[in-house]
């Protein structure tokens, strides 16, 4: 269950760019708009210091660092974009550079898009539940008179997230995602030059950039429109970041690592991060009495190191 990212863009605005910056995956890069069928797929690690950290002092042989899952789409259109309906936030690529670039328009150009493609989903699902609304059954009958509602305040020009009523759940809206513009180009991030230094290691990429790299740049952007934490489980075998949003419970936890581990849930362990760096070992964090027990329903914290007892 890794956090879920979609990029979208107008042709040759550098989505496969990003995804390969991203994602080190070497895509292939395309001068001109091919037809493809096929979205491209693929992992962008989280870089996180405190990792490492708590990694050596449980002498881990193995750090696996929190990922986000990437989906590069090809072109636009319902169908195409259809394919973002899972995700959890969307990353729109504005081409920002050559000289008749206009990001602005290019951002306007992709809202319209997403709203073209929502407007379809909800006549998709008017259309099908007004068939089988003829059986008599009470809830579809009100989702179709709901989804009869949304589609008229949505040709009024509002937005789907402005629908008063609130959403049937069955609908799985794209303008209702978190949007995060990336501007390709000198204004903004310099993704050629991105997917070009991920053949450097990291120290030589950095003398090239003026701040941040993309990746570091766009997961902190994503962090912030999702309030996302990190917490750690913290083994011998393996050391590894996970990724929750701000106030999920440590049952959402343990799902996250494992559903093996939210089905037999019994407890979980806590310790700070820096008070495991700083006692050397589970053990003697838990002498000075700084590990807790705690329930499912805990909020788990940023930088928590969490041990799930389990039991199936
Ligand atoms: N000069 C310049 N060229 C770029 C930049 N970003 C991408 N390109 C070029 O634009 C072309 C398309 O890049 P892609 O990343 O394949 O763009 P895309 O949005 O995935 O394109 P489609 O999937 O075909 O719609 C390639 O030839 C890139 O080299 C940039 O920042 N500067
Ligand atoms: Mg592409």
């Amino acid at each position: 269950m890794a956090l879920d990212v979609g990029i979208v863009g107008l042709p040759n605005s550098g989505k496969t760019t990003l995804f390969n910056a991203l994602t080190r995956a070497g895509a292939e890069i395309t001068a001109y708009a091919t037809v493809s069928e096929k979205a491209n797929v693929g992992m962008a690690p989280i870089a996180d210091e405190r990792l490492e950290r708590i990694a050596a002092v449980v002498r881990a042989r193995k750090v696996t660092p929190a990922a986000i899952r990437v989906v590069d789409v090809p072109g636009t259109g319902p169908a195409l974009l259809g394919n973002l309906r899972q995700v959890d936030a969307i990353l729109a690529v504005l081409n920002g550079y050559g000289d008749d670039a206009s990001p602005s328009a290019d951002l306007e150009t992709i809202g319209l898009e997403l709203l073209v493609a929502d407007r379809d989903h909800v006549e998709r699902r008017l259309d099908r539940v007004r068939k089988q609304a003829k059986s008599g059954d009470v809830a579809l009958r009100q989702e179709l008179s709901s989804l009869e509602r949304l589609l008229a305040q949505l040709d009024t020009g509002a937005s789907l997230g402005d629908h008063p009523e609130g959403l049937p759940p069955e609908l799985e809206p794209l303008t209702t995602k978190p949007l995060i513009a990336v501007e390709n180009g000198p204004g903004g991030i310099d993704l050629k030059l991105e997917a070009e230094l991920i053949e450097l290691d990291e120290a030589e990429a950095r003398s090239f950039r003026e701040g941040p790299s993309a990746l570091e740049e766009i997961v902190r952007r994503l962090q912030a429109a999702l309030d996302l934490i990190a917490f750690f489980t913290a083994g011998d075998n393996e050391t590894r970041a996970w990724t929750l949003r701000r106030g999920q419970s440590a049952l959402d936890a343990a799902a996250t690592i494992h559903t093996d581990l939210a089905r037999g849930f019994i407890r979980c362990e806590v310790i700070r991060w820096a008070d495991l760096v700083e006692c050397g070992s589970h053990a003697e964090a838990a002498r000075r009495g700084l590990q807790r027990l705690e329930g499912k329903a805990y909020a788990v914290a940023d930088g928590d190191v969490l041990n799930v007892r389990f039991n199936v």
